[in-house]
Protein backbone atom coordinates (compact mmCIF):
# COMPACT_ATOMS: atom_id res chain seq x y z
CA UNK A 1 0.00 0.00 0.00
CA UNK A 2 2.47 2.72 0.70
CA UNK A 3 4.80 1.24 -1.77
CA UNK A 4 2.07 1.92 -4.37
CA UNK A 5 1.40 6.00 -2.50
CA UNK A 6 5.13 6.23 -3.32
CA UNK A 7 4.72 5.10 -6.70
CA UNK A 8 1.77 7.55 -7.79
CA UNK A 9 3.35 11.00 -5.99
CA UNK A 10 6.34 10.10 -7.70
CA UNK A 11 4.60 9.97 -11.17
CA UNK A 12 2.57 13.40 -9.96
CA UNK A 13 5.72 14.49 -9.90
CA UNK A 14 7.35 13.35 -12.80
CA UNK A 15 4.30 14.89 -15.18
CA UNK A 16 4.60 17.75 -13.28
CA UNK A 17 8.32 18.21 -14.31
CA UNK A 18 6.99 16.99 -17.50
CA UNK A 19 4.45 19.97 -18.06
CA UNK A 20 6.47 22.82 -16.39
CA UNK A 21 9.92 21.61 -19.03
CA UNK A 22 10.42 24.51 -20.68
CA UNK A 23 11.52 23.94 -24.84
CA UNK A 24 15.22 25.49 -25.09
CA UNK A 25 15.19 25.08 -28.87
CA UNK A 26 16.59 28.03 -31.08
CA UNK A 27 13.55 30.31 -32.72
CA UNK A 28 12.39 28.44 -35.91
CA UNK A 29 12.97 30.23 -39.23
CA UNK A 30 9.80 31.93 -40.60
CA UNK A 31 6.74 28.68 -41.11
CA UNK A 32 7.40 27.59 -44.47
CA UNK A 33 3.51 27.32 -46.31
CA UNK A 34 1.79 24.11 -45.13
CA UNK A 35 1.31 21.63 -47.39
CA UNK A 36 -1.11 19.04 -46.37
CA UNK A 37 -0.08 15.98 -45.17
CA UNK A 38 -0.67 13.07 -47.25
CA UNK A 39 -2.97 11.77 -43.83
CA UNK A 40 -5.64 9.67 -44.10
CA UNK A 41 -6.50 8.47 -47.27
CA UNK A 42 -9.60 7.28 -45.92
CA UNK A 43 -10.84 10.51 -45.31
CA UNK A 44 -12.99 12.49 -48.09
CA UNK A 45 -10.58 14.88 -48.23
CA UNK A 46 -10.72 17.54 -50.95
CA UNK A 47 -6.97 17.67 -51.22
CA UNK A 48 -4.53 15.96 -53.81
CA UNK A 49 -2.75 12.63 -52.81
CA UNK A 50 0.14 12.81 -54.24
CA UNK A 51 1.57 9.09 -54.74
CA UNK A 52 5.49 9.19 -55.62
CA UNK A 53 7.37 6.54 -57.86
CA UNK A 54 10.60 5.32 -58.31
CA UNK A 55 11.71 3.56 -61.25
CA UNK A 56 15.35 2.81 -62.12
CA UNK A 57 17.33 0.57 -64.20
CA UNK A 58 16.50 -2.66 -61.94
CA UNK A 59 13.10 -2.56 -64.54
CA UNK A 60 10.62 -2.24 -61.29
CA UNK A 61 8.25 0.59 -60.12
CA UNK A 62 9.19 1.06 -56.10
CA UNK A 63 5.39 0.59 -55.20
CA UNK A 64 3.45 -1.99 -56.95
CA UNK A 65 0.12 -1.94 -54.93
CA UNK A 66 -1.26 1.12 -55.06
CA UNK A 67 -4.69 1.82 -52.45
CA UNK A 68 -7.31 4.44 -53.28
CA UNK A 69 -10.52 6.05 -52.66
CA UNK A 70 -12.86 5.61 -55.30
CA UNK A 71 -12.88 8.99 -56.95
CA UNK A 72 -10.27 10.59 -55.22
CA UNK A 73 -7.73 13.27 -56.67
CA UNK A 74 -4.44 11.77 -57.25
CA UNK A 75 -1.25 13.11 -58.43
CA UNK A 76 1.46 10.28 -59.76
CA UNK A 77 4.91 11.45 -59.79
CA UNK A 78 7.32 8.86 -61.25
CA UNK A 79 11.16 9.53 -61.30
CA UNK A 80 13.56 7.37 -63.47
CA UNK A 81 16.46 7.04 -60.78
CA UNK A 82 18.49 5.20 -63.23
CA UNK A 83 21.36 5.84 -64.95
CA UNK A 84 21.53 4.36 -68.73
CA UNK A 85 20.69 6.62 -71.93
CA UNK A 86 16.98 6.96 -72.71
CA UNK A 87 16.81 4.73 -75.77
CA UNK A 88 17.95 1.91 -73.91
CA UNK A 89 15.84 2.24 -71.07
CA UNK A 90 13.18 4.47 -70.27
CA UNK A 91 9.91 3.68 -68.52
CA UNK A 92 6.88 4.98 -68.75
CA UNK A 93 3.54 4.62 -66.52
CA UNK A 94 0.22 3.67 -67.29
CA UNK A 95 -2.88 3.22 -65.75
CA UNK A 96 -4.97 0.66 -67.62
CA UNK A 97 -9.25 -0.08 -66.95
CA UNK A 98 -9.91 -2.77 -64.82
CA UNK A 99 -10.49 -5.96 -66.89
CA UNK A 100 -8.15 -5.29 -69.64
CA UNK A 101 -4.99 -6.76 -70.36
CA UNK A 102 -1.75 -5.40 -69.42
CA UNK A 103 0.62 -8.29 -70.95
CA UNK A 104 -1.51 -7.76 -74.37
CA UNK A 105 -1.64 -3.94 -74.28
CA UNK A 106 2.76 -4.45 -73.53
CA UNK A 107 3.06 -6.88 -76.32
CA UNK A 108 1.15 -4.23 -78.80
CA UNK A 109 3.68 -1.80 -77.50
CA UNK A 110 6.40 -3.22 -78.25
CA UNK A 111 5.99 -2.21 -82.31
CA UNK A 112 4.53 1.54 -80.93
CA UNK A 113 8.32 2.75 -80.81
CA UNK A 114 7.19 5.89 -82.81
CA UNK A 115 4.30 7.00 -80.27
CA UNK A 116 6.46 6.05 -76.73
CA UNK A 117 5.41 2.56 -77.22
CA UNK A 118 1.62 3.36 -76.79
CA UNK A 119 -0.25 1.06 -78.71
CA UNK A 120 -2.63 3.22 -80.51
CA UNK A 121 -4.97 0.38 -81.41
CA UNK A 122 -5.53 0.25 -77.47
CA UNK A 123 -5.76 4.06 -76.59
CA UNK A 124 -8.95 3.47 -74.97
CA UNK A 125 -7.90 1.50 -72.23
CA UNK A 126 -5.63 3.97 -71.07
CA UNK A 127 -6.94 5.88 -67.66
CA UNK A 128 -3.91 8.17 -67.31
CA UNK A 129 -0.42 7.96 -67.99
CA UNK A 130 3.43 9.83 -67.73
CA UNK A 131 5.14 9.43 -70.70
CA UNK A 132 8.52 7.57 -71.21
CA UNK A 133 11.75 9.42 -68.63
CA UNK A 134 14.96 9.19 -69.41
CA UNK A 135 17.69 8.85 -66.48
CA UNK A 136 16.62 11.24 -63.93
CA UNK A 137 14.17 12.35 -65.36
CA UNK A 138 10.78 13.00 -63.52
CA UNK A 139 7.07 13.03 -64.81
CA UNK A 140 3.56 13.57 -63.46
CA UNK A 141 0.13 13.25 -64.54
CA UNK A 142 -2.89 14.68 -62.30
CA UNK A 143 -6.46 12.88 -62.57
CA UNK A 144 -9.15 11.60 -60.50
CA UNK A 145 -9.25 7.46 -59.10
CA UNK A 146 -11.80 5.80 -60.76
CA UNK A 147 -15.35 5.79 -59.06
CA UNK A 148 -15.91 2.18 -59.49
CA UNK A 149 -13.74 -0.08 -56.92
CA UNK A 150 -11.59 -2.75 -58.73
CA UNK A 151 -8.11 -3.53 -59.81
CA UNK A 152 -6.40 -1.41 -62.36
CA UNK A 153 -3.11 -2.61 -63.79
CA UNK A 154 -0.37 0.06 -64.80
CA UNK A 155 2.25 -1.42 -66.79
CA UNK A 156 5.43 0.29 -68.08
CA UNK A 157 4.98 -0.09 -71.88
CA UNK A 158 8.97 0.04 -72.78
CA UNK A 159 10.04 -3.30 -74.73
CA UNK A 160 10.57 -6.14 -72.38
CA UNK A 161 10.01 -4.51 -69.01
CA UNK A 162 6.23 -5.65 -68.17
CA UNK A 163 7.86 -8.92 -68.98
CA UNK A 164 10.29 -9.21 -66.21
CA UNK A 165 7.59 -7.95 -63.81
CA UNK A 166 7.52 -3.85 -64.33
CA UNK A 167 4.57 -3.65 -63.63
CA UNK A 168 1.84 -2.80 -60.30
CA UNK A 169 -1.81 -2.56 -59.90
CA UNK A 170 -4.05 0.63 -58.52
CA UNK A 171 -6.59 -1.09 -56.21
CA UNK A 172 -9.73 1.19 -55.82
CA UNK A 173 -11.60 0.33 -52.81
CU1 LIG B 1 10.24 0.37 -67.73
Amino acid sequence: MKAHLLSSVLLSAGLLAGCSKSDNKAPEPAPAPKVAAPAAATEQSPGVRTIALQAGDAMKFDLTTVEVAPGQSLKVVMTNSGTLPKDAMAHNWILLKAGSDPAAFATAAQTSKDTGYIPVALKDEILAQIQLLGPKETGEVSFKAPTTPGEYPYPCSFPAHFLVGMKGVLIVK
